[in-house]
């Protein structure tokens, strides 16, 4: 049979695999506006970076278009996104962050 069971003339393992949570990647995109002193303030504040790790990512950012902030279950990454997204919105900089599954 299909489990550890008696029946079969052969065994099959049945493998019980943790549940992990599935992850979300946080990215944040490029824009021609948008100061890059404010990212780097943006990265700090939401995401706990040091100074010189936010500089690192804005710059990626601004170098290749777009780059993975962090990995996050999804609450916390839907929380970052909205954080970034509010923040962004009250300073009037069209800085966008989005959120997709790892
Ligand atoms: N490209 C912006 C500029 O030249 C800086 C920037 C970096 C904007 C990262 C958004 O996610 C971003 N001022």
């Amino acid at each position: 049979g299909g489990g550890n069971g008696t029946d079969s003339s052969v065994l099959t393992k049945t493998k019980s695999k943790t549940q992990r949570p599935p992850m979300y990647k946080v990215l944040l995109l490029n824009d021609d506006y948008t100061p890059m002193e404010f990212v780097v303030h943006v990265l700090e504040r939401f995401f706990g970076l040091s100074h010189a790790q936010s500089f690192e990512i804005m710059l990626t950012v601004h170098k290749k278009g777009l780059a993975v902030v962090g990995v996050f279950s999804f609450e916390v990454a839907e929380t970052k996104v909205a954080q970034v997204m509010d923040f962004a919105r009250r300073h009037q900089h069209p800085l966008q962050c989005t959120m997709e599954k790892d």
